[in-house]
């Protein structure tokens, strides 16, 4: 006996009570997403946007995770084209070709669902479409990485590998996280090949993967508000994001809705 307790890893499994209520916030947060989809026009602003997940969030009885966050001031994040997350929904109307992650976090019944997927406002160019598809593969290639037994490094070796091969950027600043009765706890979920990170994933952790991709370089700059996040060279950046749970021989997304419909599948088509 030595005395040490070994890493704390059984705080981030989750009881099989715990999943089932996982399963039904995340199946509250897809469906968000989706009745917000038909809002996203040109001329639409981005407050419309909140507004109507916000009472979405409300009609399904959750609340919405971000608000007064550690002073969030909105219910979801809103980043269009170079900003990389947690853009705050504001009075600017959305225009024709712009790009926009809509990121929902809701709390039902004590736990949390985060998901969060890529519009095209109107038409949109090649190179904006390229970015925002190439994220998205990038998110299941991840998520697709995660086995019981691996390190977990593996997602964001996946993520970096794929992004490389695309000449895209990954953002560093910015990591996928634990969840469940917290928004974040302990877990970290890097993007990018960490080789020091070798937390093992076990069978009930659940976790977040969010990657952030750029058509330039991935170095961020924050604005005033302390919230919003940009890329420094002002060019445009993709982010996809699940809940998913570790199972006994890979992975289940969480944030789907019932009858399986995964929005960052659907809306793009
Ligand atoms: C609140 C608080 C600075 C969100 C997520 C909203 C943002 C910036 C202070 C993570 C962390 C959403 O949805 C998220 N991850 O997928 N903070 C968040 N805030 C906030
Ligand atoms: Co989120």
């Amino acid at each position: 006996m030595t005395g040490n307790p070994g890493p704390a890893i059984s705080s981030n499994v989750r009881t099989e009570e715990e999943i089932q209520r996982m399963r039904l916030a995340g199946n509250a947060a897809a469906e968000v997403l989706l009745e917000v989809q038909p809002f996203v026009q040109p001329g639409v602003t981005t407050d419309k946007i909140d507004q109507i997940a916000h009472e979405a969030i409300l009609e399904r009885n959750a609340y919405p995770s971000p608000l007064n966050y550690r002073g969030y001031p909105k219910s979801v994040c809103t980043s269009v084209n170079e900003v990389i997350c947690h853009g705050i929904p504001d009075s600017r109307p959305l225009a024709d070709g712009d790009i926009v992650n809509v990121d929902v976090t809701l709390y039902l019944n004590g736990v949390h669902g985060d998901t969060s997927v890529m519009f095209f406002v109107g038409e949109v160019d090649e190179e904006s479409k390229r970015l925002v598809l190439e994220t998205r593969t990038a998110l299941y290639a991840g998520i697709h990485s995660v086995k019981p037994g691996e390190p977990i490094n593996t997602i964001g070796r996946t993520i970096e590998n794929h992004a490389r091969q695309h000449n895209l950027g990954v953002v560093r600043e910015f990591i996928g996280h634990g969840i469940g009765t917290e928004f974040h706890s302990g877990l970290q979920i890097k993007h990018y090949y960490d080789p020091y990170d070798s937390t093992v994933i076990v069978p009930g952790m659940t976790f977040t993967i969010e990657p952030m991709l750029t058509l330039g370089s991935p170095t961020c700059e924050m604005w005033d508000d302390d919230w919003t996040a940009v890329t420094r060279d002002g060019s445009r950046t993709a982010q996809f994001e699940h809940t998913v749970l570790v199972t006994e021989d890979g992975v289940e997304i969480l944030t789907k809705t019932k009858d399986g419909v995964v929005p960052a599948e659907q809306v793009l088509g």
